[in-house]
């Protein structure tokens, strides 16, 4: 099912919902649901070194969740944010990161889907996240923990899938390298710098690297391949990718748990 299919059925899964609502309550009570199911939650952290999560975490955030957790460092300071879990309901439910207040020119990414993203280090001392999510489907949330940098340091670029890191000191002049787990071939460079930039920061001079299999087939595919054919395992250190598709199922009644991941996981 492409994008356009989904979100063909989504509409059409609510509007049904809808009608099926109607036929029970009457129309004072679905404009109160509409008004109070929303979550709205703002957050203004000062302490250097804190963690944030959203609301439910691991269990799923809300609908309708509308979040914002604005980080203030010290002046002259840093803000690095390192992702610890990450699932949101592809293309639906986004969380935006902006290098400072939350305005359109201070975008510096938006996530979604079941990658743990790289690291973010802010440029300045203010670094904001800001988590929308829609109607319907859920997924874990997302867990980062943050920490203010002196300005002479460039952060942890960050760990590889199915690879290692050399290096443990992030300041200017320090180097860090990586290189990957039998099996896997690097794609991208080898070495980082971490170099003193004009504006009186620190920066690397290169983004993280990523271990790719060296057969071609990313764990993705074998794990697809093992699940339609139970004679192709997977291979160990593999991971399993489950994107849902579809999904509905009665609220509060009927379940789904998927095991295997941190921590099992209920929708
Ligand atoms: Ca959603």
């Amino acid at each position: 099912m492409d994008v356009k299919d989904s979100v063909y059925f989504r509409v059409y899964t609510l509007f049904y919902s809808l009608q099926l609502t109607l036929q029970s309550f009457n129309s004072c009570l679905l404009l109160f649901f509409f008004l109070f199911t929303a979550q709205n939650c703002s957050y203004t952290l000062h302490s250097p070194i804190g963690t944030i999560e959203s609301p439910g975490y691991p269990y799923g955030y809300p609908n309708y969740a509308n979040c914002t957790w604005v980080i203030v460092a010290a002046e002259h300071n840093r803000i690095q944010l390192v992702f610890q879990g990450f699932a949101l309901e592809e293309d639906f439910d986004i969380l935006s990161v902006y290098d400072g207040p939350p305005s359109p020119g201070n975008l510096r990414t938006r996530l979604t889907g079941f990658q743990l993203p790289s690291p973010i280090v802010s440029t300045g001392s203010r670094l904001t996240l800001w988590l929308l999510s829609d109607y319907a489907v859920s997924g874990q949330g997302f867990k980062a923990v943050y920490e203010a940098l002196p300005s002479y340091t460039c952060g942890n670029p960050g760990q590889l899938l199915n690879g290692h890191q050399q290096g443990s000191t992030f300041n200017i002049g320090d180097k860090i390298r990586y290189s990957c787990s039998p099996g896997y071939v690097l794609e991208g460079h080898t070495t980082l710098s971490c170099l003193a930039t004009s504006a009186g920061t620190a920066a690397w001079d290169f983004p993280l690297p990523y271990c790719r299999a060296d057969d071609g087939v990313v764990g993705l595919y074998g794990a697809r391949a093992g699940l339609l054919h139970p004679q192709l395992p997977c291979r160990p250190g593999d991971t399993i990718a489950l994107v849902f598709s579809d999904f509905q199922l009665e609220d509060d009644y009927d379940l789904l748990e998927v095991s295997g991941t941190e921590g099992s996981s209920q929708w």
